[in-house]
């Protein structure tokens, strides 16, 4: 090769990775935090790649002080000798060429990236400055580049170990590229990582901080793969039984691994990955997967005689109701598609899942007839439920369509019709419920008393949440109907005021009633209908003066002025049944003297909402019992 066809070449190089200068976001999609994230992982997609060759088995990916980034794995090297098309070092060809990657190394399996599987050279072009390492063969060799330009060529730096072999870059993103942030995230780094050591069965990946303040130091390995993916989901629950359910094989060029396990709860947990990436939206890999679940559930319950010939069949939800499972392939040439191209177009991918799973699902059910049994059941229970809901909602709405007709039983109405001026107080057990009744101003306050702990909605099935009577009054109570028919026009009252006892259990049922009102009519909470009344803690009477104090401090407070002495007289409330009608009107339900706290949901946040209910309303008990001490204000030790 001549010395002009060479620069040439350069120049042509160069004008490549300028274009990818000049548009970032065409290669990386963005070029805020998480575009800059991405630069990890498209490094890291190739260590993968060789892994899945069978060729390497640990990375270590570091983030170094001055937050350049540093991946090292145990592979064979990036091949060091001269690329023949190109006339460069293989090595060069991959950091310098557009949508190189892996493949100029020739004869690996490379199936990473595919949504923005741009490469190296696309992280070389993004980076103030990056250095590879290649061991082989007892020689480190070396080259460094800035912005896509080399600074210093492919050269032997040094000597290794004679058996050691491996690749290692380190790369400083460019501050002129990542205006927003170059400050690596750890736990953004880690989530993925950790994904791809779930992916990638007997991977080793560490994690590595070594920044000032912020050392830290994580390794990701799971023997089981995908196994214990769905054993990590499936933590917070209990699972029905105890296997995963496991399926591997290769069909038709494509490789397919499958892993799932029914838990208690009633929600379907299902991950998709094509190549390592996620996706969110499914595919065709998804729908093929589904399939193989409904047939071969159906076939083999009907078979079985667990479903009986004048039975319908069970639908994909009744088998998925519960259901953590993850598939993952791996294929040649993916085609994404949708909108966010997070979704698998591949025809021939489903017809391989589906086959493939379906055979081994038959033979696993087969060999566990115990694990069959208990899938199977608790199918045919989520379908009756299904059924029984949908009757169960058909009559709540046509109960609404008749509106005050059939006002429960147990609600003491107001007489004003107007919604602007009345207000509904739920309250807890029927004796407070009484005493309300008494106190209110008949007007404008209607009473719901309702008995004991109100079912948590967190945990029950449709049918079980339509058939509470207590949720069924509310339902008809405040009019507005739910879920789709849901109509705050027609609200019956402006202020829902939950009014529970001041204590562990009353705040326990306070939070049951948001649950049931944030899940079922979110609008109430979110235009501000909702209310917690405020009921005393202590009454402090002294020289024929009575205080009704709220707090500890307040009654702190008020002690202080008033003196502490033997003429004090301090009742602690230890329930609103304890207040005559006079003392809870006066203290609690007065418009003129109560307080109200208003409940309010982060509109910007809605999703942590979602897991505040769920971590209060699932099955660990510790964490509710927490969150309830932490914010029930009005129960805390008093010290006087
Ligand atoms: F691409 C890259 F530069 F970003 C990069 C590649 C970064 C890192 C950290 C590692 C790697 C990489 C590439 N690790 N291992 C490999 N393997 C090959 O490139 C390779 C080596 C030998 C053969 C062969 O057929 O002999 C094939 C390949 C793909």
């Amino acid at each position: 090769m001549s010395q002009k066809e060479y620069t040439a070449d350069q120049i042509q190089i160069l004008e490549g990775l300028e274009a990818v200068r000049k548009r970032p976001g065409m290669y990386i999609g963005t070029t805020s935090s998480r575009g800059l994230h991405h630069l990890v992982y498209e490094i890291v997609d190739n260590s993968v790649d060789e892994a899945l060759a069978g060729e390497c088995d640990t990375i270590h990916v570091t983030v170094n002080k001055d937050n350049s980034v540093t991946v090292e794995d145990n592979g064979r090297g990036i091949p060091v000798g001269i690329n023949q098309k190109a006339g460069i070092p293989a090595v060069e060809v991959v950091f310098t060429i557009l949508h190189a990657g892996g493949k100029f190394g020739g004869g690996g399996y490379k199936v990473s990236g595919g949504l923005h599987g741009v490469g190296a050279s696309v992280v070389n072009a993004l980076s103030e400055y990056l250095t590879v390492n290649v061991y082989t063969d007892g020689k480190i060799y070396e080259e460094s580049f800035s912005r896509g330009a080399i600074t210093s060529g492919l050269k032997v730096v040094g000597e290794c170990e004679p058996d050691k072999h491996g690749t290692k870059v380190t790369f400083l993103p460019d501050k002129e590229i990542f205006r927003e942030t170059t400050d690596f995230d750890f736990n953004v780094l880690k989530q993925r990582l950790r994904e791809m050591a779930f992916l990638t069965k007997n991977l080793r990946i560490e994690l590595h901080d070594t920044r000032e303040g912020k050392e830290r130091d994580e390794a990701y390995h799971y023997e089981g793969g995908i196994k214990e993916f769905v054993q990590y989901l499936n933590k917070a629950s209990n699972p029905l039984y105890n296997d995963i359910i496991y399926c591997e094989g290769s069909k038709n060029g494509i490789y397919i691994e499958v892993a799932l396990q029914h838990n208690d709860t009633y929600n379907e947990n299902s991950l998709s990955f094509v190549n390592n990436i996620n996706t969110p939206e499914g595919g065709m890999h998804l729908t093929g997967f589904r399939n193989a679940i409904t047939k071969t559930f159906n076939d083999y319950a009907r078979s079985n005689k667990i479903l009986k010939d004048s039975e319908d069949n069970l639908t994909g939800e009744d088998i998925r109701e519960g259901m953590t499972s993850i598939v993952s392939i791996k294929i040649e040439d993916p085609q994404f598609e949708g909108q966010t191209k997070q979704k698998l177009g591949n025809a021939e991918a489903r017809a391989a899942v589906e086959s493939l799973f379906s055979e081994q699902l038959t033979y696993y059910l087969e060999q566990n007839p115990n694990v069959a049994k208990i899938i199977c059941e608790k199918s045919i229970q989520s379908q009756r439920a299904r059924e029984a809901a949908r009757k169960a909602r058909d009559l709540t709405r046509r109960k609404s369509a008749l509106d005050g007709l059939s006002l429960p039983g147990k609600l003491a109405d107001c007489s004003d019709k107007n919604p602007e001026n009345c207000e509904i107080f739920i309250v807890e057990g029927d004796s407070a419920g009484g005493s309300a009744k008494t106190a209110r101003s008949r007007a404008t306050q209607a009473i719901l008393p309702l008995r004991g702990k109100i079912l948590n909605v967190e945990k029950a099935r449709l049918d079980r949440i339509y058939g509470n009577a207590e949720i069924k009054a509310m339902i008809t109570a405040f009019g507005t109907g739910i879920h789709d028919d849901f109509d705050i026009s027609k609200l019956r009252y402006n202020k829902i005021i939950i009014m529970t006892d001041a204590d562990v259990d009353g705040a326990h049922i306070a939070t049951l009633m948001l649950t049931f009102l944030y899940r079922f009519m979110p609008e109430l909470i979110k235009q501000g209908h909702v209310y917690l009344a405020q009921p005393p803690l202590y009454k402090l009477e002294k020289n024929k003066k009575t205080w009704y104090c709220y707090s500890d401090d307040e009654l702190n407070k008020i002690l202080n002025e008033v003196g502490r002495d033997q003429s004090n007289k301090i009742q602690r409330y230890k329930g609103l049944g304890e207040m005559d009608a006079d003392q809870l009107w006066e203290t609690t339900m007065d418009p003129e003297k109560r307080v109200l706290l208003k409940v309010v949901m982060d509109e910007e946040d809605e999703a942590s909402v979602n897991v505040t209910f769920q971590t209060l309303m699932g099955d660990k008990v510790e964490p509710r019992r927490e969150f309830i001490e932490q914010n029930a204000k009005f129960v805390k030790n008093l010290d006087i």
